[in-house]
């Protein structure tokens, strides 16, 4: 009799399981398929309104050509304590390289989805400071993630290159030379630039699909030997599972400090369909599937309080990764070029 019941709490626990699975196939297959035509994304057009005059200003695209040198998109959500001094430098460096060099011209776009504090006055406080030419707000309504405020902030600014950055300024702006110079080194040796039968009169940029990934894999070493050896275990499990999701070819793909060139932002990010914290992998797997060049910078990185990840994201980030596995592998997820 004993032998019976305990067959039947093994039985219970494997139907258990096998529900479960097939409960978490199910539910990847619904979202992937949810997804399939990016619909998941918010489309609600973003309008930008001068502060001072409260008239509406003409909301660009990323397929219009561009009007300034560089964009930086800020994504800030509850960010009242951390945007304010980050931004601030951000300004003041920006302004700096403006009075120094005429040709350079850019704009800040800060993308806040459904902030519940004060984020929203503050950026519209630098809208008034720096007028709406150079800083724009592009408000969302409700969370969605980093990775859609994202996607809305690049789909809506006008640079010839597009960074983007965290608000809590954790990679100093400073280092957005360091890209930019990488950039223009891979352009000129991508279209042989030194080569003099190559016309350099038509050389745009903003034409040339390339990625710079800001990296903080120099700083792992000392990171791994200071950190608790469950954090570790952690991020050695996490960079296996990202390798098997977009393959090699970029050691942090994480990093907040990323630079694209026009023409690379407009294939990606009309097709990137993941909107949280995984969306960066996604970068990396379309990059590869466009053949755009990838190119990983070290950059300087300091922890700053105050960080959104949390237990929960570990797990949305798994999910994400997931999806995206799926979503491409089954052919659900088509690739518009
Ligand atoms: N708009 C928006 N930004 C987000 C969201 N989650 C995180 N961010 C932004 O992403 C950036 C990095 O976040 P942070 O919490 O510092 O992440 P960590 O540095 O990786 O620990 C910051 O600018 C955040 O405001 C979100 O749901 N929406
Ligand atoms: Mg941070």
């Amino acid at each position: 009799m004993e032998f019976v019941i305990v067959w039947t709490m093994v039985e219970l626990l494997f139907a258990l399981i096998l529900i479960v699975a097939l409960g978490f196939v199910s539910a990847v297959f619904f979202e992937a398929y949810r997804r399939k035509n990016n619909n998941a994304h918010v489309e609600a057009p973003a309008i930008f309104e001068d502060p001072k005059s409260l008239k509406q200003v003409r909301c660009p695209s990323i397929f219009d050509p561009a009007e300034k040198y560089i964009s930086l998109i800020v994504p800030a959500f509850n960010e009242e304590l951390r945007l304010p001094g980050a931004l601030e430098e951000t300004m003041n460096y920006l302004q700096q390289r403006a009075t120094k060099d005429k040709s350079f011209s850019y704009e800040v776009v800060i993308v806040d989805d459904g902030s519940v504090d004060e984020t929203k006055r503050v950026a519209f406080e630098f809208v008034k400071k720096y007028s709406v030419d150079n800083v724009r707000v592009i408000l969302l309504g409700k969370n969605h993630g980093k990775g859609e405020a994202i996607r809305k902030g690049m789909l809506h600014s006008r640079g010839e290159l597009l960074l983007m950055l965290d608000a809590d300024g954790a990679t100093k702006v400073n280092d957005a030379e360091k890209l930019e110079n990488q950039i223009h080194a891979a352009a000129k040796e991508e279209y042989k630039f030194g080569d003099s039968s190559a016309s350099n009169s038509s050389f745009r940029i903003s034409d040339i699909p390339i990625a710079a990934f800001g990296s903080r894999a120099h700083l792992e070493e000392k990171a791994l030997a200071t950190r608790k050896w469950h954090r570790n275990f952690l991020m050695k499990g996490f960079h296996l599972v990202v390798l098997l999701a977009a393959g090699p070819g970029i050691r942090d793909t994480q990093c907040g400090f990323k630079m694209f060139t026009r023409a690379a932002a407009r294939k990606l990010f009309t097709n990137i369909r993941l909107n949280r914290w995984c969306f960066d992998v996604e970068l990396v797997y379309l990059c590869k599937w466009f053949r755009i060049r990838m190119i990983e910078i070290s950059v300087n990185w300091s922890e700053i309080p105050g960080s959104k990840v949390n237990p929960l994201s570990i797990l949305n980030m798994l999910w994400e990764l997931v999806l995206m596995s799926v979503g491409y592998r089954t052919g659900m997820w088509q690739i518009h070029s």
